[in-house]
């Protein structure tokens, strides 16, 4: 199996480098990295190695012989452009996984597109330490299929080869539910946190924890018109779990706030925010998160 992985974030490094240990893989990514890039695991080991990287002006070399699958491993707000980046080089059938946060991307590749597109959602977490260093900060599990459960031998070869380098991995026929329900965790979290610049655990001060429970109350309600099946534990235990096991982790948000980036907040929330117009529903608290975050990312508009 040959991966090429677009996309040289902390995520896209993570994968490319543990797959490397077992399949020819290739990154992509606008800017020039060096080849020789380091991995730090949870436990504390560096694995230094060499990989195949190519840019926009070295993608021709690209060999798609026994290209496997693509993974797209962008922000959700560049995907579709560094796909068509790419697209012109490889063949029309060629299986594309996305690994975008939210749910705007999803959708509309999986439409527009001729070949197989599985998406996935991971709970690993990594972080860049510098171009050429990635630290797999913890350990986690990640979940891949079609959105209407097509392509599952695909899925399944995918979450082997995952699953044998080192980042373990399922196929599954409900991954639209698995997005949403990471979306539900996003859209509770991430506005949060960014716009107070706090860790995710300080969400469980007196003061912050009725805005969280606020913003959960919403999402539930949308989840419902979604005809989003709840998970077992429901969605505020769901939430507060994750604000507890993520309590020191900078959350992607406040990460991309602190480096001056465009975030994420169109595709957390405004699927949250469609739903809940088309269904005559009240959301507040979302929309004023979704509107901060626009104002700040457009200041001229605001
Ligand atoms: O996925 C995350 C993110 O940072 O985007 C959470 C779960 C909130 C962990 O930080």
């Amino acid at each position: 199996m040959s991966h090429l992985i677009v996309g040289p974030g902390a995520m896209g490094r993570l994968l490319a480098l543990r797959l490397a240990e077992r399949h020819p893989v290739t990154l992509f990514g606008r800017r020039s990295l060096s080849h020789r890039q380091t991995l730090t695991t949870p436990e504390g080991e560096h694995h230094h190695r060499s990989l195949e990287y190519l840019t926009p002006d070295s993608l021709d070399e690209l060999d798609t012989s026994r290209l496997t699958a693509v993974h797209l491993v962008t922000k959700a707000y560049s995907a579709a452009a560094a796909l068509s980046t790419v697209a012109p080089h490889l063949p029309s059938d060629t299986p594309l996984v996305l690994w975008q946060n939210g749910f705007d991307v999803q959708p509309r590749l999986t439409r527009q597109r001729q070949g197989p597109t599985l998406c996935a959602t991971t709970t690993e977490g990594a972080y860049s330490n510098g171009d050429n260093s990635t630290v797999h900060a913890g350990h986690g599990r990640t979940w891949i299929g079609h959105l209407d459960g097509l392509h599952p031998e695909l899925a399944a070869a995918l979450a082997d080869a995952l699953t044998g380098a080192g980042l373990p991995a399922q196929a599954v026929d409900n991954i639209r539910i698995r997005l949403w329900h990471k979306l539900a965790v996003n859209a509770a979290i991430n506005p949060l946190v960014a716009r107070f610049r706090i860790p995710n655990g300080q969400l469980r001060d007196p003061a912050l924890r009725p805005m969280v429970d606020a913003v959960i109350e919403e999402v539930e309600a949308i989840m419902a018109a979604a005809a989003i099946p709840p998970p077992p534990q429901g969605f505020p235990a769901m939430v507060w779990d994750v604000v507890a096991a993520t309590a020191d982790n900078r959350a992607s948000m406040l990460q991309d706030i602190l480096a001056d980036r465009p975030t994420e907040h169109d595709a957390i929330l405004m699927p949250l925010l469609h739903v809940a117009r088309e269904n005559g529903l009240e959301a507040p608290k979302l929309a004023a998160l979704h509107h901060q975050l626009e104002a700040r990312q457009r200041p001229g508009r605001a």
